[in-house]
């Protein structure tokens, strides 16, 4: 690779979930979906409807609303990451505000990059826990029916036995 490729790989496909529960959540996740497609080197490919759920965590706190996009990237993780905390930095996410799984303006999580598996200080993917998480697989599904999700298998097993309490779509009418 030569210095400009830094940051660079061949094109890969990634999923990014989506959640925010504070300032207009819908709204929240509208803007970041229109930011996924302007990061340099990506291509939004794909994105969900909008999803209501209840918290997952504390529960004395708003319910979220939740996403999935697809994106190609030839960005690294690192790379990627980097963009996705810039967006959620821009949205006026709040990282000092300490309580773990506490409210959030956006978080953009990178859920799946190609069939990569990561595991860093910076970095674990597959994103933990999304094996379980309603709010990732539906919206998931809608748009990857047939994936297989690596290391945790086919998504159409882990909708079925996923816990669906709490959780529904949300229609174009009540944004
Ligand atoms: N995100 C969390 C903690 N709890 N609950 C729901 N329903 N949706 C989320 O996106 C979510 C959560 C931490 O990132
Ligand atoms: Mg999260
Ligand atoms: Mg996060």
């Amino acid at each position: 690779m030569t210095v400009s490729d830094e940051g660079r790989t061949p094109v890969v496909s990634v999923y990014v979930g989506l959640g925010s529960n504070l300032e207009n959540p819908a709204r929240q996740i509208m803007r970041a979906l229109a930011a996924l497609g302007e990061i340099p080197d990506t291509r939004l490919l794909e994105q969900s409807s909008l999803y209501i759920s209840k918290p997952l965590g504390p529960r004395n706190q708003p319910d979220f609303v939740n996403a999935v996009a697809a994106l190609a990237t030839s960005l690294t993780p690192e790379a990627l990451l980097a963009s996705l905390q810039a967006i959620e930095t821009r949205q006026g996410r709040n990282r000092d505000s300490g309580r773990r799984w506490g409210p959030r303006t956006l978080d953009l999580d990178l859920l799946v990059y190609g069939d990569r598996m990561i595991e860093t200080p910076a970095l674990t993917v597959p994103h933990p826990g999304i094996g379980q998480r309603s709010f990732v697989l539906l919206p998931l599904q809608e748009i990857a029916p047939d994936y297989v999700i690596p290391g945790l298998g086919a998504l159409k097993t882990l909708v079925e036995e996923c816990d669906r309490t709490g959780i529904h779509k949300l229609d174009h009418d009540t944004l």
